[in-house]
């Protein structure tokens, strides 16, 4: 196990295989038909489905620090979203509308610290909409994609926060001592029956 380009919180740690070669598969909700999406030699991980289904948001590592990429959920039509500002990118979740991926990134030098980013799901105009100098990560968009909930270091220790999805707002949910980690906002009610797939990482 590692902590994952040191962040800040041990609940992101993964498990990394000796020649650090993560990739992304899918199976179906039953364990059949398991299918290795990524074959790349560098580290694949951290994915998102779009709303519908048709497409994976990941982190890559094959451009030299993990960027986002998104493919087709066969796996085809590989292809970089984020990358080329040398900013280390992860844990993206797309909006529920799939017009927005929100996702955590941290400039690779020391010192410097996580913020909460989001982008157009076709790559264009990325913002950066936390600019506090704590760590700000592992956002998730509310049902009707009008909030974005995250974790933050701001008061000393994590709390999960909450903010507009234009970045005004911000505010905490939780205020103790205890390591909050990860949310997940309640999603939209399931809009049709029919498939159900499953996404995992290893
Ligand atoms: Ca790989
Ligand atoms: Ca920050
Ligand atoms: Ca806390």
């Amino acid at each position: 196990m590692r902590s994952l380009h040191g962040h800040p919180t041990d609940r992101r740690s993964r498990r990394v295989e000796p020649n650090g070669n993560d990739d992304v598969f899918v199976m179906l909700i039953d364990g059949t038909e398991v299918t290795l999406l990524t074959t790349n030699p560098a580290g694949d991980y951290d994915h998102a489905w779009s709303p519908d289904g048709s497409k994976l948001v990941f982190t890559s590592t094959r451009g030299g620090t993990p960027d986002l990429y998104t493919m087709s959920a066969a796996g085809s039509s590989q292809q970089p979203l984020t990358g080329g500002v040398g900013g280390e990118d992860d844990l993206p979740d797309w909006s529920h509308d799939g017009t927005a991926i929100a996702f955590d990134r941290i400039f690779g030098t020391t010192g410097n610290d996580y913020e909460i980013w989001r982008i157009g799901a076709d790559g264009s105009n990325p913002v950066d909409l936390t600019t506090d100098p704590a760590h700000d990560y592992a956002p998730s968009f509310s049902a009707d994609d009008t909030k974005i909930a995250f974790v933050s270091t701001r008061d000393g220790d994590s709390e999960i926060m909450v903010m507009n999805a234009d970045a005004p707002n911000q505010s905490p949910l939780t205020t103790n001592g205890s390591t909050e980690a990860d949310p997940d906002l309640v999603p939209p009610a399931p809009a049709q029956s029919g498939g159900v797939r499953g996404g995992f990482r290893w």
